[in-house]
């Protein structure tokens, strides 16, 4: 039996005031669903087996380039963001693992497994970090890392990408992802030839090492920290990058990483043909890097994006098994509110996704009816899929409605009074 955070007692007489409520509306959707050829709990099985893994460093509060303003209860250390990804993990019963950051979160490796079991939580991709300097590390990164143009900075990031995947063989993780901020400020700084060179051979050190079964997922970004070239920019570089690397490489999609308006869906798409779709940072962006909630910009897009995903999943693509992972940043919200809501999001999406009706689908696309393709996803998407989430997560012990549970148990309020206020957190201004 794992340990909870939260009192059973509380989960139980909150859900018991909205199981009435939420049987009839499961019912109800049942019914419109089977008029429609669809049976609910098959896709509430699959909701209901579909995990995201939460990232330690989004469980504390973010900041800005400006300014970072603590909230309350904080965790001090990677041992609490365990116990409030914990919370998350016994409400929502959807978010099975956690994603950590070195050397943000660096531990024993045996005690940290050891905390994460407590709750049976266990560990998804291990994310390295060399685009800011740690504590005590000999060579700066200021001017990149692994595509940095003097060889011992290179030597460096690359041990220190070594060490990541050391951790993980502990823990149990079976990925490790690699994002650099490596690029330039001015026209000219650097060559992009010879930088994307070093970067590969760097990258080629770190591939040699992958254990048998781990699969190294890269990261790109269009801009920032570096404002006029960044050396993995994109998609394209990104392909390259794991084409280059070989059959464990593979390329990772953060929402937030590309330009206002660019067709993500159809960068997956592109990704699953061609066996080279790693995996997922969720999050929503208005304008940049923005690091909001999934799903609260622009819910349409993240359909879109799982219905590519159902298509790949519905059709057997080749190597296609996507890790899904949140990468988001609260400055304004409670991190565990927003994070219940938005791994409640990117099950919304798939659910949604599971219901287009992809034979009548096909048949638009043959017949060039625009118009009536179009209503296909729309209907899916039309459809209010709460009740399904909230049903899959009642039978799986959650809460019916995670943030009422977490405000009514008052957990934060606890470890306002346990955790003394964070004054400067890691991990909250990327
Ligand atoms: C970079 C990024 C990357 C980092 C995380 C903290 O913007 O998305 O995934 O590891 O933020
Ligand atoms: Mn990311
Ligand atoms: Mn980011």
């Amino acid at each position: 039996m794992t340990e909870q955070l939260i009192s059973a007692d509380i989960v139980e007489r909150e859900n018991a005031s909205r199981q009435a409520a939420l049987k009839r509306d499961y019912e109800a959707l049942g019914d419109q669903l089977s008029r429609r050829g669809i049976a609910i709990d098959e896709i509430k099985k699959k909701v209901a087996s579909f995990g995201v893994a939460i990232p330690s460093w989004g469980v504390g509060t973010g900041g800005t380039r400006f300014a970072r303003f603590p909230g309350g209860g904080e965790p001090r250390d990677i041992f609490d963001k365990i116990e409030d990804c914990a919370v998350i993990a016994q409400l929502t019963r959807a978010t099975p693992t956690v994603s950590l950051h070195i050397p943000w979160d660096k531990a024993d490796p045996t005690r940290l497994k050891q905390a994460a079991s407590r709750f049976g939580l266990g560990f998804d991709a291990m994310n390295s970090n060399t685009f800011s300097d740690a504590k005590d590390q000999k060579l700066s990164y200021k001017y990149g890392s692994l595509s940095h143009a003097d060889a011992a900075v290179r030597k460096q990031a690359v041990e220190h990408n070594l060490e990541c995947i050391e951790i993980g063989k502990t823990l149990g993780s079976r990925a490790l992802t690699v994002w650099i901020g490596d690029g330039s400020n001015f026209p000219g700084q650097v060559n992009f030839a010879k930088a994307f060179r070093r970067y590969l051979d760097a990258m080629q050190e770190i591939y040699a090492e992958l254990p048998d079964g781990w699969r190294l997922f890269t990261e790109h970004k269009m801009y920032e920290p570096a404002f006029y070239s960044t050396v993995v920019q994109d998609w394209g570089t990104n392909y390259l990058i794991a084409q280059e690397l070989g059959p464990k490489a593979y390329c990772l999609v953060d929402l937030g990483h590309h330009a206002p308006n660019v067709n993500i869906e159809m960068i997956v798409s592109r990704l699953i043909q061609f066996g080279k779709l790693g995996g997922f940072h969720f999050n929503d962006s208005k304008y940049g890097d923005d690091d909001l909630d999934t799903g609260s910009i622009d819910p349409y897009r993240l359909f879109l994006i799982f219905n590519e995903l159902v298509d790949a999943e519905l059709s057997g693509a080749r190597g296609f098994d996507p890790a899904h992972m949140l990468d988001q940043s609260h400055n304004v919200t409670d991190p565990i509110e927003s994070l219940m809501l938005s791994a409640a999001e990117v099950q919304r999406a798939y659910a949604q996704a599971l219901l287009v009706d992809r034979k009548a689908l096909a048949c638009f696309q043959d017949d060039n009816d625009a118009l009536m393709a179009t209503q296909t996803l729309k209907a899916a998407y039309r459809t209010d899929v709460e009740p399904i989430l909230a049903m899959a997560r009642s039978e799986k012990g959650g809460a019916i409605d995670p943030v009422a549970v977490y405000r009514a148990a008052g957990y934060r309020r606890k470890v306002t009074a346990q955790r003394p206020a964070v004054v400067s957190g890691g991990g909250g201004i990327v």
